[in-house]
């Protein structure tokens, strides 16, 4: 899926954004150097405008960019899918794990010391043989950033929200997933008030695998609904 190389490009052009504010606090035209950089692909209107807000409230007093780079170096380096693994490789290995995370993930995610969910609950959807979900934001893109991090670009595409619930067997078979007709697919709509994990199926030939060997294989997209995890 090459929703990763634009996610590469939305977190440099954060990072860049966040440099370009440090900049203006010491009076360098750090925004200026910043825009030159050719690895930006910055040019375009939205980045030009991100960074001529931050240089001003960065002025004015309004935003602290050593505040601003640890979110996103939280973001970006602490919260990540490695997170929401970590959960479903337990949940293959403890059927008492998996049965309080489909009962009440967010009590589960709160006892592993995840947090960032604030009012938000959470939902854990498992996949099986007959069942096979898939998690969408159709408003906007609402999605489990303390347990999958940064979405990627293609969740908030206008074209995946309106059609992960028209066609979802056609978005799963875009995405190299061709589901038998008798297995079901349940789409969750996320909102402001609930956000979902998808629990893969454990793939084939891992029996024995240690909980980080099969938190390794777990994959983000497989979190969301978006593919399934292929044997070892
Ligand atoms: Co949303």
């Amino acid at each position: 899926m090459d929703g990763d190389g634009k996610n590469v490009s939305r977190r440099n052009f954060l990072t860049t954004g966040s440099l370009a504010a440090s900049g203006a606090v010491v009076g360098a035209s750090g925004a200026e150097a910043a825009a030159q950089d050719p690895e930006d692909g910055a040019q375009s209107d939205y980045a030009l405008r991100t960074r001529a807000l931050v240089s001003v409230l960065t002025r004015k007093n309004l935003v602290d960019p050593a505040t601003m780079d640890a979110v996103v170096d939280f973001y970006e380096n602490r919260v990540g899918p490695h997170v929401g693994a970590r959960l479903v490789a337990r949940s293959w290995l403890d059927a008492d794990y998996r049965r309080r995370l489909l009962d009440d993930a967010r009590a589960v995610a709160r006892a592993e010391g995840v947090t960032g969910f604030q009012g938000t609950d959470l939902v854990a959807v498992a996949n099986t043989p007959a069942v096979h979900n898939l998690v969408v934001c159709t408003l906007c893109s609402c999605y489990p950033w303390p347990l999958l991090g940064l979405p990627p670009a293609w969740y908030k595409d206008t074209a995946y929200r309106a059609r992960a619930v028209a066609d979802p067997r056609g978005v799963l078979r875009e995405f190299g997933l061709e589901l038998d007709d008798g297995v079901e697919v349940r789409v969750w709509d996320s909102t402001a008030e609930i956000r979902y994990l998808v629990i893969p199926e454990r793939p084939a030939g891992t029996d024995g695998l240690s909980e980080d060997a099969l938190a390794a294989r777990v994959t983000r997209d497989s979190m969301v609904g978006a593919e399934t995890l292929g044997a070892a």
